[in-house]
């Protein structure tokens, strides 16, 4: 993308309404624009960078053999009457009439819709396990929306629930999401800590929810402090293989980590003094697993292996897609803007020329900006006719990890600058070992 062309409607000035890092560096990275109270417009930037992230949950939640499906945004009100949560869920759901008085619903979660489509299909159990997941907008009508993305009343999420005909299936269905959301965070440069939680509306016996810890996160957490080495990393996982998905989730639920709400002074105290911890995070996700719940409720039963009908095991597991943007920012920023992590950056590379219309300099940015295309990667160039200091805090605004400076006295030698934007370290090299050295560090991204 040639930034003269593109829609990039960066802010001067603070945005006053902001409160936290990520909200104020979204507007003024020109990413979203609000519309309602904690209803937002995704604009390019923004949009791009959502996108991405919907791309990574996609192909970790597929990697681990759960499949893909959409639902619309409004429901029925007659769904949410047979489980129940009609009445229960209050005035966090937005309700809707629609011209023939029926009464619907801006989804808030699709429990009820899933299982819904669920008994309309599948009749034995011989056609679990099974766990379907999409990525849709959700409404909420919180209270407070604030802090931007990260508490919307309009948010993306990705929702994705299991049937499975035991307890015990349901519950490697729970530890296989577990192991997946490990994945799919690190692989956004995140780490975030699954901790004992509540079940909330949704309910649930075994519940945990994933948090990034941040200062401005709005959970109050405890912890082990070991808890915070621990790596998923490159490890390859059998997603069938219940011993493998029950040894990763105790890797990583056995040291205590608890929100406020399931936090007990009591067993805290078991923790070794140096290494207890209380601290604030951001919730990025969380998983449950009810039981029957919802499929007695509404009657979703399989045929059992002795031909008489019961009722499924559930669960259902969500990402805040939409959240993330502001849980990532909130992690990698510093006071000139965002730094992204590879794995989720809009641009791979930024090319600013500090010569616009000086021949050899327009020329090397448009060899460099074709180069990266040929090789898949999605360049930046700045080509405005502006001042360097200007192009360079646009590209810190906007926090690309890695920056090409160009200019007409570098070329005299043959080289260009390439900086990275979390170190602000920098190397002259030549072009074609610029692009190399950028191809590179993408390749090298687990995928
Ligand atoms: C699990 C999937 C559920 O709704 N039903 C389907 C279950 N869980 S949850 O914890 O309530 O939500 C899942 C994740 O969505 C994000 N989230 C939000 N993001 C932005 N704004 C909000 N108002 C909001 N509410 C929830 C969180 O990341 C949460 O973990």
């Amino acid at each position: 993308m040639r930034l003269s062309r593109y829609f990039l409607p960066v802010l001067k000035e603070t945005p006053a309404e902001a409160q936290i890092a990520s909200h104020r560096l979204m507007l003024r990275a020109g990413m979203i624009r609000q519309q309602a109270a904690g209803i937002y417009s995704w604009l390019p930037l923004g949009y791009k960078v959502l996108k991405k992230i919907e791309t990574i949950v996609h192909e970790e939640q597929q990697r681990a053999g759960h499949i893909p499906l959409l639902m619309p945004t409004l429901q029925s009100a007659d769904l949410w009457r047979e489980s129940g949560r009609y009445d229960d869920y209050g005035e966090e759901m937005l309700r809707i009439t629609d011209r023939h008085g029926r009464d619907m619903l801006y989804g808030p979660t699709n429990e009820e819709m899933i299982t819904d489509i669920f008994r309309s299909y599948v009749k034995s159990y011989k056609d679990l396990p099974l766990t379907l997941y999409h990525i849709q907008w959700k409404f909420r009508d919180e209270i407070r929306p604030r802090f931007g993305v990260m508490r919307g009343r309009e948010f993306y999420m990705k929702d994705g629930y299991n049937f499975d005909l035991t307890k015990e299936d349901a519950l490697h269905a729970y530890n296989r999401h577990l192991v997946s959301y490990l994945r799919t965070y690190e692989r956004m440069g995140l780490q975030a800590i699954p901790m004992r939680a509540d079940g909330g509306p949704i309910g649930g016996d075994y519940t945990h929810e994933f948090l990034v810890l941040a200062e401005t996160g709005e959970s109050e957490v405890f912890y082990d402090s070991e808890i915070t080495d621990l790596k998923f990393g490159s490890r390859e996982i059998d997603y069938d293989s219940v011993e493998q998905c029950q040894a990763v989730l105790e890797e990583f639920t056995s040291r205590y980590a608890r929100t406020d709400e399931t936090h007990d002074e009591a067993v805290f105290a078991e923790v070794p003094e140096e290494r207890r911890r209380s601290a604030r995070g951001i919730e990025v996700g969380q998983i449950f697993y009810f039981g029957t719940k919802y499929s007695e409720a509404m009657g979703a039963n399989v045929q059992g292996p002795d031909g008489k009908p019961v009722p499924v095991h559930m669960g259902s597991h969500g990402i805040g897609v939409s959240r993330l943007l502001g849980a990532i920012i909130e992690a990698s920023h510093d006071d000139k803007g965002i730094i992204w992590p590879e794995g989720v950056t809009p641009f791979h590379v930024g090319i600013v020329n500090l010569k616009q219309g000086d021949e050899e300099a327009d020329a090397a940015c448009e060899s460099l900006y074709k180069s990266f295309e040929a090789l898949g990667l999605d360049p930046l160039y700045d080509d405005r006719n502006e001042r360097a200091g200007g192009k360079f805090a646009t590209m810190d605004l906007i926090g690309l990890p890695w920056r090409i400076t160009v200019g007409p006295r570098g070329l005299k030698n043959g080289v260009v600058e390439l900086t990275c934007r979390r170190t602000g370290e920098s190397e002259e090299l030549s072009p074609v070992d610029a692009v190399e050295k950028v191809a590179m560090i993408y390749a090298g991204l687990k995928g």
